[in-house]
């Protein structure tokens, strides 16, 4: 599939999509995300995909929405275009996404990196929602997202001011999992997504599901999600292969049935 704003390849078992606006570091214009998530849930279709990367490049990973693009908009315009469905597709997407991010990772970017399950960061990232210096906000996750992965007061502190913060701050505080120089994220993203992809498919797929869930859910229902999810993962031919593999002392192959 040829797309304008995206570049695709895959590596083994894993889908690896980059954002390709360099010349405006990475800003997220309609026409991109509507590629990406189009790409995204092609590949959460492909049975040989076992986990995504999404990436950008060392400079940017996103510096946000598109603030050329969104300038000509007015409030009833943008309600129309609805942008923000397109958005709330990935949330469907059920095999992991890991985001390998550099550089700029701000307003929209921040967002869509919050999007990711797990994150790598190069040592250079720069994170934050900056929008309120525009005269605006997020309206893409960033209150929400932001607050359930820093705790209210980062969040505060960070939409309020509209500063970023740099990677080290940003592993402090649990927004990604690892900071790495910059030579080396896309490689620890890589070879984290190899390890993922050798794991039983419906128990990774489950996983990130029910994880999800305990964001939403009361505790008890998040229990109950949990325990139908495992009963179901009994099922599986994976988990006769994975308890067989370990009775008789040799690796498993998971097939994803
Ligand atoms: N939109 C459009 N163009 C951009 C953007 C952007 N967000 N960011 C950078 N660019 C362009 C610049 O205009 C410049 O273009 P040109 O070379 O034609 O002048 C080029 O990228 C390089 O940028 P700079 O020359 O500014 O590079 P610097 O290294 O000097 O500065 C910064 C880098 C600090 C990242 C700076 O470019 C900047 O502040 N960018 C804007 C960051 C920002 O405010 N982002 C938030 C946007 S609002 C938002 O995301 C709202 C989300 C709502 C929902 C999400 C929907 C997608």
């Amino acid at each position: 599939m040829a797309y304008e704003f995206i570049t695709v390849s895959i590596e083994d078992a894993i889908g690896i999509v980059a954002l390709n606006r360099p010349k405006v570091l990475n800003a997220l214009n309609l026409a991109l995300i509507d590629e990406l998530v189009a790409e995204l849930e092609r590949l959460d279709r492909d049975p040989a995909i076992r986990v995504i990367i999404l990436t950008g490049n060392d400079r940017a990973f996103a510096a946000g929405a598109d603030i050329n693009e969104m300038a000509e908009e007015s409030a009833i315009s943008i309600m129309q275009k609805d942008q923000f469905a397109v958005w709330d597709r990935m949330r469907l997407i059920s095999k992991p996404i890991i985001g390998a991010v550099s550089g700029f990772v701000l307003g929209g970017g921040c967002e869509l990196m919050m999007n990711c399950d797990l994150i790598v960061a190069s040592e250079t990232a720069v994170i934050g929602q900056p929008e309120i210096k525009l005269g605006v906000m997020p309206g893409a996750g960033g209150t929400q997202r932001l607050t359930r992965a820093v705790g209210l007061r980062k969040a505060m502190e960070m939409l309020l001011t509209g500063e970023p913060i740099k990677a080290d701050e940003a592993l402090r505080y649990g927004l990604v999992n690892k900071v790495v120089p910059v030579e080396m994220y896309f490689k620890e993203a890589l070879q984290l997504a190899k390890r993922i992809a050798t794991q039983p498919p419906l128990a990774v797929q489950a996983i990130k599901k029910t994880v999800h869930k305990a964001e939403d859910l009361p505790l008890d229902e998040g229990m109950d999600y949990e325990r139908n999810a495992f009963y179901l993962l009994l099922a599986s031919e994976d988990r006769q292969e994975g308890m067989k593999a370990f009775l008789e002392k040799r690796n498993p192959h998971f097939t994803g049935r």
